[in-house]
């Protein structure tokens, strides 16, 4: 029987290079002058939409070296986050801002009907696989945050998956939750890619997430967990943000962290973080200061 989930039958992936898109589709590749980002990516339907384009242009195997170089597959999307959505981004809060007395909040929102969601990047903030991103010159404590990132078309239907990384400075949030925005968006504050993931059915509730980071060749911290430990579904997430607020060219959501290094780990400059989740592939970018 074929497995839903199987490359080999049904996934798709969707590269942005330099003004080119590329799928690859069972491992062809095939790329059209007529695909604009923005347009091709944002319709009800993607997988099947993409089917139908894919059948009108020949397969076309030099496009596989291109894809080495994609850049984060965003140009005129926003991108959102959605937070305390794991147990372990709930405790590690907490912990994080006892001393300011903010835990109570973390320990709410876990719990409430209503989810977190902030406002983490637009598109020129944020940086591509193999790109650098960045911590904040006016914070001690930093960690990388390997999220599942959903991509809902201007309808609101999730079409697609890419891997994100919302980078964050605990000591700034945790000192006072409101300074969440300053923890949280920044210049390379945000990494997305490699690539956009379309697959038929939504994606293997069981898929893992993994992250290692590394400095100087040595591995300084490493975990995985399923993306099914969250709270929360995708298309509650998804319902949420498109209550009152509209995309005309789509938009990403990180969907929250599950993995938080010990207290005692904090990011260095040249430090690499290689985050991967099943199917979707690897997200690497060294740290910048
Ligand atoms: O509550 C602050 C942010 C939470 C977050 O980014 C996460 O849980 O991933
Ligand atoms: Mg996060």
């Amino acid at each position: 029987m074929k497995d839903a989930h199987s490359d080999k039958y049904f996934n798709m992936h969707i590269f942005y290079t330099d003004q080119k898109v590329i799928v690859k589709y069972n491992n062809e590749f095939f790329s059209s002058p007529d695909w604009s980002w923005d347009a091709f990516i944002n319709r009800k339907g993607l997988h099947q939409q993409v089917l139908n384009d894919i059948r009108a242009v020949t397969a076309d195997s030099s496009l596989e070296n291109a894809i080495k170089n994609a850049k984060a597959p965003i140009i005129s999307q926003e991108i959102w986050a959605s937070g305390v959505t794991y147990m372990r981004s709930r405790e590690a809060r907490m912990e994080e801002s006892k001393d300011a007395g903010g835990g109570d909040f973390y320990a709410k929102v876990y719990d409430a009907e209503r989810p977190e969601l902030f406002f983490k990047s637009s598109a020129g903030r944020a940086v591509g696989h193999g790109e650098k991103v960045r911590i904040r010159k006016d914070s001690a404590w930093n960690v990388p945050e390997p999220e599942l990132t959903l991509f809902m078309c201007s309808a609101g239907t999730i079409e697609g998956y890419t891997i994100g990384n919302d980078m964050s400075s605990r000591d700034i949030e945790g000192e006072n939750p409101l300074y969440l925005p300053q923890a949280k968006c920044y210049d390379g504050a945000a990494a997305l890619g490699p690539c956009l993931f379309v697959p038929h059915t939504p994606i293997n509730p069981d898929a893992r997430i993994s992250i290692e980071i590394s400095r100087g060749g040595k591995t300084m911290f490493s975990d995985e967990i399923s993306i099914n430990r969250m709270k929360r579904s995708h298309t509650e997430l998804a319902e949420y943000l498109f209550r009152e607020m509209s995309f005309s060219n789509g938009v990403y959501l990180m969907t929250g962290t599950g993995i938080v290094p010990p207290d005692t780990f904090t990011l260095n400059y040249a430090d690499e973080i290689a985050i991967s989740i099943e199917g979707i592939g690897t997200l690497i970018n060294e740290v910048a200061g």
